[in-house]
């Protein structure tokens, strides 16, 4: 099933998700679920607060189906190193159309449980550490434009109030 991904504005993006302790079919299913989700949103990752379920889930695969051995399960993640620094041009499915620099660490391990419930931990770096960051930041309520300069963030939020009265959002 194909979730409606929930546009910046929602609380349900701005508060920290619930951990997961339950590791069963119906959490495969929902899994299966965000990945068919993200693709057909076309993002390299998705958390579950992005489809309205505030658990700390998230999926990530950064080849965009390309490898199927690159597909990332993420339940209650932390991120445990960081290295370095490195800016690039952030996006986010849930401020669709807006994009900004963001400067992050440029290589991160995380540490997270599996679908069945296994500690396993993951270096990556550019774009998967970003994406890394970028997912364990909405299990905490997080968005990359907290990130950015409160100008910037500001005139975001000014746009999307736009939006929003234009019934646009
Ligand atoms: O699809 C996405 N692309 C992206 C690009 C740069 C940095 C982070 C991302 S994640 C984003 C999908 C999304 O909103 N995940 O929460
Ligand atoms: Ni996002």
């Amino acid at each position: 099933m194909i979730y409606p991904i929930v546009k910046f504005g929602d609380p349900v993006l701005e508060k920290a998700a619930e951990t997961v302790t339950v590791f069963d079919d119906e959490l495969r299913k929902l899994l299966d679920d965000m990945f068919e989700s993200m693709y057909a949103a076309h993002g390299v990752g998705l958390a579950a607060p992005q489809i309205g379920i505030s658990r700390r889930i998230a999926v990530i695969d950064i080849t965009f189906k390309e490898d199927p051995n690159a597909k990332l399960v993420l339940i209650n993640p932390e991120i445990i190193r960081t290295e370095g620094r490195h800016t690039q041009q952030e996006g986010c499915l849930s401020l669709p159309e807006f994009r900004e620099n963001v400067t992050r660490p440029r290589v991160v391990t995380v540490r997270a449980q599996d679908a069945k419930g296994n500690w396993f931990e993951k270096t990556g770096e550019d774009l998967l550490a970003r994406a890394l960051q970028h997912e364990t930041d909405h299990l905490n309520g997080k968005l990359y434009i907290a990130h950015i300069s409160a100008l910037k963030r500001d005139l975001i939020k000014r746009k999307v109030r736009k939006l929003i009265k234009q019934g646009e959002w």
